[in-house]
């Protein structure tokens, strides 16, 4: 997969260089660079950002940039991604559809924002995908390619080890997982719970299917929304 990441702030994106997005890079599975945008100015202060028509605070990245930039990193099989708090909630389905994609081109706004027009003439030319992380707002995209990028990565074939890691994992079933527990069966006066420890896979499956539940009905009772008004229970919790 080709991946291009544009910004004014190239140096935020170093920890793409390390772990296993810098070895999938290393090896080949992922083709990855980043860009300054400023590159693609051409008055002598190097220019991004104007003040926003209709007035109000802040600042909104021009379009003459952007349009260059495109001009010269995009094509038509290109799926621009544009991390911006206006976007579409980027979960587990969208990862897994970024990953089968020959060629990611990430957008980094900056201040209040890129021009619209930016978007929208992409969008006549290339797939366009705005994307938030959450319910919050941060000083620019940067951190959401990582983000994104961590989450296509580990889903490209190759990067993974094991491929059993992928399937039972939080969310790819819209449950929790379930604790985990490691070596010292005691530590602190805290005990592993005992079914884990008791060889029956049966019963090992069957607790971490309720835990799973009982843990998704406290952190995110949203994802059971689906089971409301069908009877199905979960032993000790109210849907
Ligand atoms: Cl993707 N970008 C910015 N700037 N803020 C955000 C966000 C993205 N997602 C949540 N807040």
């Amino acid at each position: 997969m080709r991946v291009d990441v544009v910004t004014i702030f190239p140096e935020y994106l170093a920890p793409l260089d390390l772990s296993l997005i810098g070895k999938a890079r290393r090896t080949g599975i992922l083709e990855l660079a980043v860009h300054d945008l400023r590159t693609w100015t051409h008055d002598v202060h190097r220019t991004v950002d104007d003040t926003p028509y209709g007035g109000g605070p802040g600042m909104v990245m021009r379009p003459e940039p952007w349009g260059q930039c495109f001009d010269d990193l995009a094509s038509p099989s290109t799926h621009l991604v544009v991390p911006t708090p206006a976007g579409a909630p980027f979960t587990q389905d969208l990862a897994r559809a970024f990953s089968s994609d020959p060629h990611l081109l990430f957008a980094c706004g900056r201040y209040e924002g890129i021009d619209q027009r930016v978007i929208d003439h992409a969008a006549t030319r290339m797939r366009v995908s705005e994307v938030s992380l959450g319910d919050y707002v941060l000083f620019g995209g940067e951190v959401a390619v990582l983000v994104v990028m961590e989450a296509v990565t580990r889903l490209l074939p190759g990067v993974l080890g094991n491929a059993d890691s992928l399937v039972e994992e939080s969310h790819s079933a819209g449950v929790l997982e379930a604790p985990m527990y490691t070596k010292p069966p005691t530590w602190r006066g805290l005990d592993v719970p005992e079914v884990l420890r008791s060889g029956d896979h049966g019963k090992i499956a069957r607790w971490r299917r309720e835990e799973g539940l009982r843990r998704t009905a406290a952190q995110r009772p949203d994802l059971l929304s689906h089971l409301e008004g069908t009877g199905f229970q979960i032993p000790g919790v109210d849907v």
